[in-house]
């Protein structure tokens, strides 16, 4: 089986502390011998290198007395001729590429495919990473600084379409006026007789707003959080304190909103939720994603995005440390770094920090610090802040962890947001334009100067994890996804009934948004 034959090799090369590119391991399992060439590799391979690529095994087995040459001892390689055979009969069948300015390297009997498509053809672009800009100092002032940015930029997607007044304006107007006022929810209540009554405020004031329980827009009162921005449009009461409301609008996604695609077939793997550290992490699952990772079939996952939790983390639960494995933070993420290393050295990695991971809780979560990155160096991965957007070739990814989804589903009705189906939690988070608009409840937000959780573009993909849920689907054309995790059920989760979807590994088609769901548990 070509998978064996691969996954020990990398296994190999991980416990000697490189990564390899994918091509690096195909080149190597069809090598005659592919632990001497490895050893020969590992020999030549200059001192600072932490990935083994293509060209450092073809630069060995084209050496004279390399290992690819020359057959040794079957017994001393612990890899079995027929495994090797099959890996690179395996390799062969398959396609044609022409991917150019790489040949493979010919050994006796033996052709590697292509593994990878030209470097060349990939981009990957990040934007709104905060890491390092944080200005916040926890004072007053910052928590209206950031208040009154979500409001400027949210309520100028509304303020076109409404004929917008300040709440004092409001105040001010006769009853009977037709009105309306841009805002953020500043209160929600219901009265007496079964109405609802929204306070919406803006930079001047508050005004208050009935939804009353027989118009239309009752039904939308039950999905609105605080502190989420939108505009409300109605009819001044005779005493004009209050306003009936008429309509209802939400900064929301154009429902014709197109979404850009890659040029050419090419896939990402998006996941989250690694849980390094946890008795409950799921090895063996994860190895066998790395390990189909190194396959024909994989073959055009070329991105991997990881939005969060890549360790369980200390301290982050009461009681947590009786399900730890690993009780040290950095040893636990020594380990990650260990287990990342077995995906193949040329998938680009971007990955942003959860409630897990070891940087400050409150969102915006600035990308891990030196120390961190130094550990998880090997292979090279983007590290950036939660959220942030990463456009590859094209498609914009917006990656946040998550937490504010348990905010949706606490506070939304079952059919509108539950475990079940988190993408439908998401959605709602698309329609406020925000990922984590309510403030003070599980999520805590950092004050910012400016808020760097409003989705000041609309995502080609929204990409979020943290509720161990799998779950996909569109929302006005753009692709919602919430990755699983590799952490089997915990007590806590057992207590509560959280049934996790573990074990899962969604890869997305960036030239059609297409999700396929590969399974390793
Ligand atoms: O979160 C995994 C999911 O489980 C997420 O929906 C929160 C929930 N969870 C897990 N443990 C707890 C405790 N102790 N209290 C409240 N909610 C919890 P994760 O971020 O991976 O822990
Ligand atoms: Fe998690
Ligand atoms: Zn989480």
């Amino acid at each position: 089986m070509p998978l064996e034959a691969a996954a020990r090799l990398v296994s190999e090369l991980t416990s000697r502390g490189y990564n390899a590119e994918r091509e690096a391991v195909t080149r190597l399992t069809a090598a005659d011998d592919p632990r001497a060439a490895l050893e020969r590799v590992l020999e030549d391979i200059p001192d600072d290198a932490l990935v083994v690529r293509a060209d450092h095994v073809e630069a060995a087995l084209a050496a004279p007395d390399a290992g690819g040459s020359t057959r040794s001892d079957d017994s001393a390689t612990g890899t079995s001729a027929d495994s090797t055979a099959s890996v690179s009969s395996g390799a062969n069948s398959t396609r044609e590429r022409d991917s150019p300015g790489r040949s493979p390297v010919e050994t006796e009997g033996s052709r590697p495919a292509e593994r990878s498509a030209d470097p060349a053809l990939r981009s990957l672009e990040i934007t709104g990473d905060m890491t390092g800009e944080s200005t916040g100092t926890g004072e007053y002032s910052d928590f209206v600084s950031v208040f009154r940015d979500r409001l400027d930029r949210l309520g100028a997607k509304l303020r076109s379409r409404v004929n917008h007044r300040p709440a004092t304006a409001i105040q001010a107007m006769p009853g009977g006026s037709e009105a309306a006022m841009v805002g953020l929810v500043n209160d929600i209540r219901s009265t007496a007789s079964g109405h609802w009554l929204i306070e919406l405020e803006d930079a001047t004031g508050t005004f208050p707003w009935l939804v009353m329980k027989d118009r239309e827009y009752v039904d939308l009162v039950d999905e609105l959080l605080y502190d989420e921005v939108l505009a409300m449009e109605g009819t001044l009461a005779d005493d004009s304190g209050i306003a009936f409301v008429d309509s209802m609008y939400f900064p929301d996604v154009p429902r014709t909103y197109e979404p850009s695609t890659a040029d050419r077939h090419v896939q990402a793997a998006l996941i989250s939720d690694v849980h390094v550290g946890s008795q409950e992490f799921m090895e063996d699952a994860w190895n066998a994603f790395a390990d189909w990772l190194h396959t024909e079939q994989a073959q055009h996952v070329e991105y991997m995005l990881l939005a969060g939790d890549m360790v369980e983390g200390v301290g982050v639960y009461p009681d947590q440390d009786e399900e730890l494995d690993i009780v040290d933070i950095y040893e636990q993420y020594e380990a990650f770094s260990e287990h990342l290393k077995k995906v193949p050295g040329d998938i680009e990695i971007v990955m942003i920090p959860g409630n897990h991971d070891a940087v400050r809780l409150a969102e915006p979560q600035p990308g891990f610090d030196e120390e961190l990155r130094e550990i998880m160096s090997a292979h090279d991965p983007q590290i950036v802040s939660n959220p942030s957007t990463v456009t590859l070739e094209g498609v914009s990814v917006l990656m946040y962890h998550g937490v504010s989804l348990d905010e949706v589903i606490a506070e939304l009705p079952e059919e509108k947001a539950s475990y079940d189906d988190p993408h439908k939690a998401m959605y709602h988070l698309l329609k406020k334009r925000h990922v984590a608009p309510q403030f003070g409840g599980h999520t805590r937000l950092a004050p910012e100067e400016r808020d760097y959780l409003v989705m000041e573009e609309v995502p080609d993909i929204f990409h979020t994890g943290h509720v161990h849920k799998l779950g996909f689907g569109k929302y006005h054309n753009v692709l919602a996804i919430n990755s699983g995790c590799w952490q089997a059920q915990t007590d806590f989760q057992k207590s509560v009934n959280i049934d996790p979807d573990a074990g899962f590994a969604p890869i997305v088609d960036l030239d059609t948004l297409d999700v396929t769901v590969q399974k390793f548990s």
